[in-house]
C-alpha cells in the first residue's frame, strides 16, 4: 500500500494532523497500537490555551467545544493557609483559557476520520519505522493478524512519549534534555459538581489542584510520593488530604462522591532535538513531555501539528521552507512552554529537600505575583500561550 503520509498514533496528535491533511487533500493512514475505546478511556489534559481554541474553531471543530466548553477567565492560586491570588489573564493580556476535555477532542477528532472515511489500524503491534533518511520511507506492523506494509513520502511520529518514533533516529542525532521530579500527581475525576473556577494550590502539605470536565464532573489533583499506589489512596483518604491542602471556605463548597477514575502520574520535563530526521518529523509527547502544572502538553501537541500540517501542504505545492525549518520553530514554542512549566511546577510543589530558605524564596515569588502587575502579566502570557509563528 502506498499513501502520502503514514501517521503513528492516533491520539490528539496524530488525530489532528490526520485532520488537517484531510482538509488539504493529502493523502494519509494512521496506525495506534491500542484500541478506540482504549485511547477514549484514558483522562487527561483539561485547559487549552487560546490559540489551541481557535485552531479546533478553524478546522471545523469548534462547535461541541463551544457549546460544552467552559471559559476560564482567571488563574487562582491558593498559599499560605486561607489567602487566594486571583490574575485576571483577559485583563492583563486580553486573552482567556478553555475548560474542554482531551477526551472530548479525541471524540471530536475519530468522529471527522469517521464522517472523512480515514483509515486508522487500530491494535497495531510490531510497528516498525524503515528507510526514514530516504525519500521513500515505509511502515510495517501487524494488524489484525496480517503484516502489512505501507509505502509513503513522510512519516509523522505522533506517538507518545513511549513511541518507536523517536527511538528509530539515530542516537548520535539526537540531544536529550531531562528532568525528573521527585513527585507526582494524584488525580481523580467524581461525578459531582466542581468549583467555578480553576484552583492551584501551594500548601505546606503539598501541591493540589481542583478544576473540572463539565457540570457535574469534576477532575481533582494532590502532589504524592512516587512511591505510592493507588491502593493506597481510599476516596475517603483523598477527599480528607484535598481539604487539608485548600483554604478553609473552598473546601466547604466541594461536594464529594465516589471516584470513578484515580491513577498516579509522574511528572517529568523532556526534550529530543531535533524533532525530525530525513523524511521522519515528530509532534507532540513523542518529541516532549513537560509536567502537567501549566497546562501545556496537549497545547503543544496542537502547535507541533499546526505547523507540521502546514509544511506538508506547502511541500505537495512545492514549497519546502517550512518543512526545513519545522524543528527549529516547533523547537522555540516547545521551550517556552517547557521553561514555563518548569517554573510553575518549582513555585507550587513541596519538594522533598526543600530547606526553610527554599520556602521562604517560593512564598516571596507568590507574594511578588500577588501584588506586582508585571509579574501577572508575565504569568498571563505564558498561561494563555505564546503565539504561533
Ligand atoms: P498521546 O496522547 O500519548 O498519544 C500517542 C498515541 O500513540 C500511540 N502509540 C503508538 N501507536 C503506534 N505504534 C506505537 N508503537 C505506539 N506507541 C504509542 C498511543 O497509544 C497513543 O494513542 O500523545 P499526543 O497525541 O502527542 O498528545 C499529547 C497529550 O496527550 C499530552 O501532552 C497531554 O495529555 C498532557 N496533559 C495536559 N496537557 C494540556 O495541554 N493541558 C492539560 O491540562 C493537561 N493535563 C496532561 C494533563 C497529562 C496528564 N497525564 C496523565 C500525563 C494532566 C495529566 C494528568
Ligand atoms: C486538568 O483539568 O486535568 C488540568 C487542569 C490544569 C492543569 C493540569 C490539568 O494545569
Amino acid at each position: 500500500m502506498h499513501t502520502q503520509v503514514a501517521i503513528i498514533g492516533a491520539g490528539p496528535a496524530g488525530m489532528l494532523l490526520s485532520h488537517l491533511l484531510n482538509r488539504a487533500g493529502v493523502e494519509h493512514v494512521v496506525i495506534e497500537r491500542v484500541s478506540r475505546e482504549y485511547v477514549l478511556s484514558r483522562i487527561r489534559a483539561g485547559v487549552l490555551e487560546w490559540g489551541t481554541v481557535e485552531t479546533l474553531r478553524e478546522c471545523g471543530l469548534g462547535d461541541r467545544m463551544d457549546r460544552e466548553g467552559h471559559v476560564h477567565e482567571t488563574i487562582n492560586i491558593a498559599w499560605r493557609g486561607e489567602e487566594v491570588l486571583t490574575v485576571d489573564t483577559g485583563e492583563m493580556v486580553g486573552k482567556l483559557m478553555m475548560g474542554y476535555g482531551q477526551t472530548n477532542i479525541q471524540e471530536d477528532l475519530y468522529n471527522a476520520a469517521d464522517t472523512a472515511g480515514t483509515t486508522i489500524f487500530f491494535e497495531s503491534s510490531d510497528v516498525e519505522l524503515h528507510d526514514i533518511a530516504t525519500e521513500s520511507p515505509s511502515v510495517t506492523f501487524i494488524c489484525n493478524g496480517v503484516g502489512e506494509r505501507i509505502d509513503c513520502d513522510f512519516i509523522a511520529g505522533c506517538d507518545g512519549f513511549h513511541g518507536v518514533s523517536r527511538v528509530s533516529i539515530p542516537a548520535s542525532v539526537t540531544t536529550e534534555y531531562e528532568k525528573e521530579y521527585p513527585f507526582g500527581w494524584l488525580g481523580i475525576l467524581s461525578e459531582t459538581p466542581p468549583l467555578p473556577h480553576l484552583l492551584y494550590a501551594n500548601s505546606s502539605r503539598g501541591f493540589a489542584l481542583c478544576s473540572m470536565r463539565n457540570q457535574m464532573l469534576s477532575r481533582y489533583y494532590v502532589q504524592c510520593p512516587l512511591t505510592d499506589s493507588v491502593d493506597e489512596w481510599s476516596d475517603d483518604r483523598f477527599w480528607a488530604e484535598l481539604f487539608d491542602r485548600l483554604p478553609h471556605d473552598m473546601a466547604t463548597q466541594i461536594q464529594t462522591g465516589p471516584s470513578i477514575e484515580k491513577s498516579i502520574a509522574p511528572l517529568r520535563s523532556y526534550v529530543a532535538e531535533p524533532m525530525s530526521y530525513g523524511r521522519l518529523y515528530l509532534a507532540g509527547d513523542a518529541a516532549h513531555i513537560v509536567p502537567p502544572t501549566g497546562a501545556k502538553g496537549l497545547n503543544l501537541a496542537v502547535s507541533d501539528v499546526r505547523y507540521l500540517s502546514r509544511a506538508i501542504v506547502d511541500h505537495y505545492a512545492g514549497e519546502d521552507d517550512y518543512l526545513e525549518s519545522y524543528s527549529a520553530m516547533a523547537l522555540r514554542r516547545v521551550w517556552g512552554a517547557v521553561r514555563f512549566s518548569w517554573w510553575l511546577t518549582s513555585l507550587l510543589h513541596r519538594f522533598p529537600d526543600q530547606t526553610a530558605f527554599d520556602q521562604r524564596a517560593q512564598e516571596q515569588e507568590l507574594g511578588y505575583l500577588s501584588t506586582s502587575r508585571a509579574a501577572q502579566t508575565a504569568l498571563s502570557e505564558q498561561y494563555v500561550g505564546l503565539p504561533y509563528e
